[in-house]
């Protein structure tokens, strides 16, 4: 049983209060609850399209929005269920987009690649590779140029540092000194290329010296080493609007998407299981039990809490009408 020296406000030995603790675990078991729905619901024929998921990930988007105020944003690729989720949309709504169904955050036309959440500044949502990373810079500029003093989370894969859109945007962000933290994840694989077939230099954060701004790495299966990375990050930015490039070492336990299940061809049994001794999820709850900062009936009830949300959302999914046709014809245009 835990001890409970630090429980209620105080910090304890993991820098965090219980209060963060919880939140910390419950964001990432939700992300965790969603995907394992989602799979499901993809067997059963009820997603359509692509499905990619986050388990393994789910420490570096938590831990990295959880140093955020509500007005920064976030931006990602395709495998965003996360960061959606961790900037606070709600899960009824990302499980009915998932669907295909009116209620979804894209009113159900977008699907798994293309969350997007105005009212929590979450920007998407994007399925070509790197094509993100200049959007970032431009919200960059726009916070900017209006005089904010909000920052962007850019999360993208490995996958993206090989090509130009990567580079062009990081040195524009920095000559112009924008506020875009970009955050690479990096998980080793692009589809089944692996990072030593596409990369001549592998040590994704030392590309932040070629533009003259700070890169760190970070264990991307800690999510308080990610708060404590990203934190600092941020508060730099913030204060002198100079961008950071942070690479968080971290694997994705299933296949590149749902029709590469497991991911078996490119990686071995070895490699998988070793990698999944890694389970941030694991290791956050056995670090709090071990600090007494919250108890095992607490992680009962942060565990039921979870799957009462995510039965709910797709209770909710299933329950919203498809989109009707003459849809397809609007959201096309802005209208100004
Ligand atoms: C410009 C572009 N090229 C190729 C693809 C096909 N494609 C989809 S996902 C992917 C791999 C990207 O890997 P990474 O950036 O490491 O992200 P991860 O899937 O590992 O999260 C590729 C090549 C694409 N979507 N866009
Ligand atoms: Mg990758």
């Amino acid at each position: 049983m835990a001890k409970a020296p630090t429980r209620g406000g105080a910090p304890s030995a993991l820098g965090v209060d219980a209060a963060v603790a919880k939140r910390l675990l419950t964001d990432m078991l939700l992300i965790r609850r969603f995907e394992e729905k989602a799979a499901e619901a993809y067997t059963l024929g009820k997603i359509g399209g692509f499905l990619h998921l986050y388990i393994g990930e789910e420490a570096v988007a938590v831990g990295a929005t959880s140093m955020l105020r509500p007005d920064d944003y976030a931006i990602s690729a395709y495998r965003e269920h996360g960061h959606c989720l961790a900037k606070g949309s709600d899960p009824k709504r990302a499980m009915a987009e998932l669907f295909g169904r009116r209620d979804g955050l894209s009113k159900g036309k977008g699907g798994s690649m293309h969350l997007f959440d105005k009212s929590t500044n979450f920007l998407g949502g994007h399925a070509i590779v790197g094509a993100h990373l200049p959007i970032a810079a431009g919200v960059g500029f726009a916070i900017k140029y209006q005089g904010g003093d909000q920052v962007i989370i850019c999360s993208f894969g490995d996958g993206a540092v090989p090509e130009g859109e990567f580079h062009e945007s990081m040195n524009l962000a920095a000559l112009w000194k924008l506020p875009v933290i970009f955050l690479c994840e990096n998980n080793r694989y692009a589809m089944g290329t692996s990072i030593e077939r596409a990369l001549a230099q592998t040590e994704i954060w030392k590309f932040g010296q070629s533009y003259g701004i700070p890169g760190e790495r970070v264990d991307g299966m800690d999510v308080l080493a990610v708060r404590e990375t990203v934190g600092r990050a941020v508060a730099r930015t913030r204060q002198q609007k100079t961008p950071s490039l942070i690479e968080a070492d971290t694997y994705r336990f299933r296949g590149h998407s749902m029709r590469d299940p497991a991911g078996a061809v490119y990686r071995t049994k070895e490699e998988v299981e070793r990698e999944k001794q890694r389970d941030p999820i694991a290791q956050f709850r056995d670090k709090v039990l071990t600090a007494g900062l919250l108890s095992e009936a607490d992680v009962r009830a942060i565990e039921k809490d979870v799957n009462d949300r995510i039965d709910e959302a797709v209770a909710f999914a299933d329950a919203s009408p498809e989109p009707p046709g003459e849809w397809l014809f609007t959201d096309i245009y802005k209208e100004s």
